[in-house]
């Protein structure tokens, strides 16, 4: 059907909204409720913030863009003083019942309502008048809650309840006292919330952002007496550059090693080296299970939003996950143990931060059960954007950095540890492994194309041997739902499982930088870690040179007594 924008002539498609039309031919209309999720199809259009009010021709009232579906004829007008002088009065409406600490917020530069009041020209706020209060919620190790910063975009309660089916947050009371909470006002860590984080992944203010642990990470490094150990993720080299004006995927391993030694870490480890020896055990349990006829399908464990999804919601299923500590909590507990040996410094002055992209991996830290010897495996966890938040505050100019490697002991990883942090890269990684241990033959081509992809359920049958393999993986928490409801009610369908709680995997984890649900930033991030994977020079975990002497020296037997204790763990319904 015909229409005219802006004075434009367009055809456009049936149901084809006025914000479609203006993003797609580039004119800009501000928005701060609506949210386009291309990669999981889900639009959230409450109409609730007003900002994108337009004319058509004919009508007397202004209408939403995001809301109005265009029809034959229709003749729209973006930028009449009227629609703008509209937008800017709600903006105002808005900021009036807003908190003014911009300076000291989480959120600062980074936020959508920020960056619109400046985009429209606010210097003063009018209406002033009572301001809402509610309780600010600190109870999670993850998540940090100031709901006088919510707007009601209800972003949040769209990835909780329909991408995530969660549901801990909803919209409470009624006009002026009205937010997004968990039900009854409920503390987070009460609720049932996963800590995934995706709500402030979305969260256009301060309303939900992660938990800054920074300050505790700087004063563990200023101390003196303190050994502090940091990690980083797979998925945390292929995105930090975008907080530097690079663009999405490039890959930045060797400078994030050199920013960590600038910034005072004493000694700079890969995640990647320990999800390699995480496969050494999950692949391990997974032919211990289909040799001695033990519970099937095993799912991977090293998600923790996943993780506590499955304790809260199938509390039927805990014997599926397999129960090896994830790849952040086993090299915690190497350096806590088999490190402190080798340089004799004594555990309880080692610190151990992780770099992760993840909220989630901040609770799973907490987790009373991790841990040795009274200490714990991981104390401190930063997120992505709060690594890039350090770099900064050192005046460390990331672009310009030299390049160097990983330390000794436990830096060296293989192609399968790399992928870890992909949708799809997980089982691919216990799969190269798996399929060695299983036929005792040489696996000759390590890439499986058929697990890999950005589908939010998929599956594939592969040839272990003379044995079909059938594989499931799900990422995003509604799409495991899915997945293991199949499971519940055919316990044979699948063999293994890997779930991950976040679109895309970790490369999509809630501590990233913002991607706005950009799916081409997600698949640039993937692409980046499948292309360090294709030239590493050793893409199977087993063969990696230091997880075989890490088994020679300390753990003994893969898989055996040592292993139990310090690489596997239990769940709680
Ligand atoms: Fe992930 Fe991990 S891959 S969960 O996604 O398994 O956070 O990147 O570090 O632990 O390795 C996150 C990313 C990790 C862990 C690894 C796994
Ligand atoms: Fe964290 Fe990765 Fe799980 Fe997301 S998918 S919650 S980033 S571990």
């Amino acid at each position: 059907m015909k229409c005219y924008i802006n004075g434009i002539e367009r055809e456009v498609k049936p149901k084809t909204t006025i914000l479609d039309l203006a993003r797609e031919i580039g004119i800009e209309i501000p928005t701060l409720c609506h949210m386009k999720l291309d990669n999981f199809c889900y639009e959230n259009k409450p109409s609730s913030c007003r900002l994108c009010m337009v004319e058509v021709e004919g009508r007397k009232t202004l209408c939403t863009a995001c809301s109005e579906e265009i029809t034959e004829g229709m003749v729209i007008k973006t930028n009449t003083p009227r629609a703008v002088e509209a937008r800017k009065t709600n903006l105002e409406l808005l900021l009036s019942n807003h908190p003014k600490d911009c300076l000291v917020c989480p959120k600062n530069l980074e936020c959508e309502l920020q960056e619109l009041a400046n985009r429209l020209g606010i210097r003063m706020v009018e209406y002033p008048g009572e301001r809402m209060t509610h309780r600010i919620d600190k109870s999670s190790a993850s998540l940090l809650r100031t709901p006088e910063k919510c707007v009601m975009c209800r972003r949040c309660e769209t990835m909780c309840n329909e991408v995530q089916t969660v549901g801990t947050l909803s919209a409470l009371n009624r006009g002026f006292d009205a937010i997004v909470a968990p039900a009854f006002q409920m503390k987070l860590n009460e609720s049932s919330c996963t800590f995934c984080g995706q709500c402030a992944a979305v969260c256009p203010t301060g309303a939900i952002v992660e938990v800054d642990e920074t300050h505790e990470v700087l004063k563990a490094i200023r101390d003196e007496n303190k050994h502090v150990v940091v990690q980083i993720a797979p998925a945390i080299r292929v995105a930090i550059g975008e907080l530097f004006n690079k663009a999405p995927g490039s890959i930045t391993t060797g400078k994030l090693v050199t920013a960590l030694r600038d910034i005072g870490f004493d000694t700079v480890f890969d995640t990647d080296f320990s999800a390699d020896l995480t496969i050494m055990e999950e692949a391990s349990e997974l032919v211990d299970r289909v040799v001695n006829n033990k519970t099937m399908p095993i799912l991977t464990s090293c998600c923790p939003a996943w993780v506590r999804f499955i304790e809260t919601n199938f509390p039927n299923l805990l014997d599926i996950p397999s129960s090896c500590k994830s790849p952040q909590i086993m090299m915690g507990a190497m350096v806590k143990t088999y490190y402190a040996k080798q340089t004799g410094i004594n555990p309880a002055n080692i610190v151990t931060v992780s770099v992760m992209p993840c909220t989630a991996k901040k609770a799973e830290a907490r987790r009373s059960e991790l841990s040795n010897d009274g200490f714990r495996d991981v104390d401190y966890v930063i997120s992505t954007r709060e690594l890039g938040q350090m770099i900064r505050y050192y005046g460390i100019d990331f672009d310009n950095l030299e390049e160097s490697e990983f330390d000794n002991l436990m830096g060296e990883s293989t192609g399968a540890g790399t992928i870890f942090g992909t949708t799809g890269g997980v089982i691919e990684a216990a799969v190269r492994t798996a399929y060695e241990l299983l036929t005792g033959k040489e696996l000759e081509n390590v890439d499986f194309k058929e697990l890999r992809g950005l589908k939010g359920i998929r599956s594939a049958t592969i040839k272990l041997g003379n044995r079909d393999f059938t594989i499931g993986i799900a990422h995003g928490l509604g799409n495991a739902r899915k997945l293991l409801e199949e499971v519940e009610e055919d316990q044979n369908k699948y063999d293994a499982i890997e779930i991950m709680a976040c679109p895309g995997g970790c490369i999509g984890g809630a501590g990233q930088p913002y991607h706005h649900g950009n799916s081409e930033i997600i698949k640039r991030r993937q692409e980046a870690l499948y292309e360090i994977d294709k030239n590493k020079p050793i893409r199977k975990s087993h063969e990696n040179p230091m997880i075989q002497k890490i088994y020679k020296d300390f753990l003994g037997e893969v898989y055996g007594a040592k292993a139990h204790e310090l690489l596997h763990t239990t769940y709680t319904p």
